[in-house]
Formats: structure tokens, sequence, C-alpha cells
């Protein structure tokens, strides 16, 4: 890999290839890339105090989600709209409310004005993906989010309620583990969809502009737990096309504690390794998704994909660092609001000098391989291990959770790269 900072991993990132035109949006929900003038509408409907449409079976909808529950709505129409907002044909009544011409589904006026970067999270069942998401989202609502001085608020109340419900509550609340996530052939795939909005006010910004004049920038970030089912054969993961193929950026999930050769280095506490199953190794998921990621972007054997990716070794709480006190995955990350480029590449090394020493340095000749840009990364997003099915007695502790997604906003130009005592 290309060490972060170096000449060509600036040009790298500076010539990537527009994976989507600036006047589409690529919906959420059904990933159909919809040009911006063809956003349609949703009558308001009786709310509030205006006369408007009726309710009426919203099919489209309806299919999605796969139950007529809660699909009886003010109708759709297409219009031209100005400003976000366009009258009914039908009453005449002024409307806001911008939702996908293909599958109904809302799309926030935020979503709609921003640039939406899809981050898919893959990785075989047990790595960790959805505790992982339950503790990144908590990280950036809370600390990581200050030292940023970044807000992530969630774009529509599904993501709310889902967020609540399937992450907070039981992990942070009832300080119990997740459930398997249950394959998407039984249920809809929901997307979690914020926003991250972030005043670049660093001092040095500061210096040179007027207070109140600090720049803002804003990213929709559209996350979705996949099952690790899902990933283990060829057919099923066909579901997950889409979603992949939207993807500005991939996070790779790896289980340590499901390479063999890293049994030596894992404490004593930790779970006892799984059986063996060809179908979920690291290399093997990692492979079924490259090969039809190349497919859908029609690559040529000679070129590589271009999507940025992030593969991180999680629940590395169970790894002991050898040696002790030198391992640069345990520091805790020098938090200046920016990405520490010295940091990222001390991590980086570390990690490929793992997997290579677990026999697992395949993965890494393959990333190398296929994807234009990728870096390695270790997390524990509970910081110790369960028991009996609950969090830990400390509590949720994470640890670099956050680090994947800092690279990539570095990457999106959302975050500045410091080296040394700079910055
Ligand atoms: N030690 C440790 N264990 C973890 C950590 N995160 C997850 N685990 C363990 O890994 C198990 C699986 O985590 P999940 O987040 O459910 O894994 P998943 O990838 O979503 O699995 P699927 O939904 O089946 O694909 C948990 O029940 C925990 O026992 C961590 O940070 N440290
Ligand atoms: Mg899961
Ligand atoms: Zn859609
Ligand atoms: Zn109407």
């Amino acid at each position: 890999m290309t060490p972060v900072g170096s000449p060509s991993r600036i040009a790298a990132r500076i010539a990537l290839p527009a994976l989507r035109a600036e006047d589409e949006v690529c919906c959420p929900y059904c990933f159909e890339r919809v040009p911006r003038r063809r956003i349609a509408f949703r009558c308001m409907g009786r709310a509030g105090r205006g006369q408007g449409c009726d309710p009426v079976l919203d099919e489209e909808l309806a299919a999605y989600t796969g139950s007529t529950a809660g699909a009886s709505l003010p109708p759709v129409f297409e219009a031209a709209g100005r400003g976000g907002r366009a009258d009914c044909p039908h009453c005449g009544r002024t409307t806001a409310r911008r939702v996908c011409p293909h599958c109904h589904n809302p799309l926030p006026p935020a979503y709609c004005d921003s640039p939406g970067r899809i981050v898919a999270l893959v990785g075989a069942k047990n790595t960790g993906k959805s505790t992982y998401i339950a503790v990144l989202l908590h990280e950036l609502m809370n600390r990581v989010g200050t030292e940023l001085d970044a807000s992530l608020v969630a774009c529509d109340d599904r993501t709310i309620d889902r967020y609540k419900r399937d992450f907070a509550r039981p992990l942070y609340e009832e300080r119990r583990l997740l459930p398997t996530t249950t394959s998407a052939a039984t249920a809809p795939r929901e997307p979690l969809v914020y926003l991250l909005t972030r005043t670049r006010s660093a001092r040095r910004l500061r210096a040179r502009l007027p207070l109140g004049r600090e720049r803002v920038a804003s990213l929709a970030l559209v996350l979705f737990d996949t099952a690790g089912e899902d990933l283990r054969s060829r057919d099923v993961r066909d579901l997950h096309l889409r979603y992949l193929e939207a993807a500005d950026a991939i996070i790779f999930l790896v289980d340590p504690l499901q390479l063999p050769g890293a049994r030596t280095m894992v404490r004593d506490e930790a779970p006892p390794p799984p059986p063996a199953d060809p179908d979920s190794e690291p290399i093997n998921v990692l492979a079924r998704v490259t090969e039809a990621l190349r497919r859908r972007h029609g690559l040529r054997p000679d070129e590589r994909l271009p999507v940025p990716v992030a593969v991180a070794l999680t629940k590395i709480d169970a790894l002991a660092p050898v040696p002790a006190g030198q391992s640069w995955l345990h520091r805790a990350r020098p938090s200046r609001g920016a990405l520490d480029l010295d940091d990222r590449e001390a991590v980086d090394a570390q990690v490929r000098g793992l997997l290579h020493e677990w026999g697992a340095g395949q993965l890494e000749v393959y990333l190398r391989q296929q994807y234009a840009e990728h870096a390695l990364f270790g997390v524990s997003a509970l910081g110790g291990t369960p028991v009996r099915g609950r969090v830990g007695p400390g509590g949720v502790r994470p640890h670099r959770v956050e680090d994947p997604l800092l690279w990539l906003l570095h990457r999106f130009g959302m975050l500045d790269g410091t080296r040394g005592n700079e910055g």
C-alpha cells in the first residue's frame, strides 16, 4: 500500500473519480440514482390547517416495505419544483416533502442538498458489525463529535427509531449484546441515514476568516447493517449488490478471533474459535464482495476498484499487545480534531505486520491488487470481553472505533491531516 500522505496518495485523493454525477442523488433506500430535477414530491395532505388530498395506498412504498401498514399516504406527484417545493397538481397545496420517484421513501431535504456518501459495512458472520455500528454512531454523537466540532443528526424519524430500538437501547441501556442480524431475504433492509456537519473552524482557519464565516461542510452518511449470513454464499449476496455498487466507501471488518494464526495472541478470557467455515473466511467474503463490485463497475482485469476500502480488525481488546507497551494499536489515538498521519501510518504498518504474522497476509496482498486504495485499522467497540451475553462490568469502552471514519472523512476532504506537533 502507498503510505498515507505520500505524493501519489495525495494525487489519488484529488483525482478520485466522480462516482456519481453531482446533479444526481442516490436514493439511500433503493439505491436508484435520481437526477435532482426528477426528485418527486408527496402532497402535504391534511397535515396542519390546510385542505389537501386524501390518503391513498402507496403501492411503491408498500412494495418496498413489504407491507401495506403505514403505506396509506397523500399521493406522490412529479413536478419540477423550486427551492425544494412544489404545488400539488390535485389540491394546489404547496409541499416540501420530497420522495424517491422509484420507491417513494422520503428523501430528507438535508440529504438532497448535501453530497451523500454511502458507506457499506461488510464482514463475515459474528465479526462485530452491528456492535460496531451501534458504538460508532454513539461516539459520533458524543465524544468524537465534540472533538471534531461535528454534529451527527438523523435524517429521518425511521433512523431515530431504528437506532434506539435495535442498537442503543439493548447495548447501552440494557447492556445486552445485539442479536444476530436477520438475512435481507426475510426482513426489509433499512438504512441508517445521518447528516454529519462539521464547522471547519480550526484555529488556522479562524485566523484568516472573520468570525461567523467559518466553513461548514456536510456529508450525508448512509450506513447499512448487513447480515454476515448473507455474505456466505454467492446467491444471497446479490441482494446486497445494489448497496455495494452504490457505496462510495467500504468498511470491511475482520474478526481476529476467527483467524487461526492469531490465537497465540488472544487473551485467555476470549471465547474459543468458531468451527472452521471456509465460506466465512475473511478472504473469501472479501473476494465475493470484490468480484461482484468488479462486475458492476465493468473493470478490465488490470484495473483496480476506485472505491476506498478501510479494513479493520475488530475486538482488539481480546488481543494481548506484543511486545507489551509498544503497540500503536493499543494506544489511544492522539486526539486533535484531525487525522494524525504519523499515527495512521504506524497503525497501518502494525496491522499489516500482524496479518502476515498470522498467516493471513493474502488478505493484504489481495487488497493491494484489487483496490486503488486501502487502509488497515484495529478497533474495539466494547473495549472488553462480554460476559454471558452481556456487556462486561466496565460498560462499553470503545477504542479507536472512529479511526476508519476519520480516514474516510480525510479522503472526502472534510478533515485535515496533521503530522508531528503541527496542528
Ligand atoms: N471482545 C469483544 N467482543 C466483541 C466486540 N464486538 C462484538 N463482540 C462479540 O462479537 C459478537 C458478535 O457481534 P455482532 O456485532 O452481533 O456481529 P455481526 O457482525 O453483526 O454478526 P451478524 O449479524 O451475524 O453478521 C458479540 O455478540 C460479542 O460477543 C468487541 O469489541 N470486543
Ligand atoms: Mg449483525
Ligand atoms: Zn428509492
Ligand atoms: Zn394534494
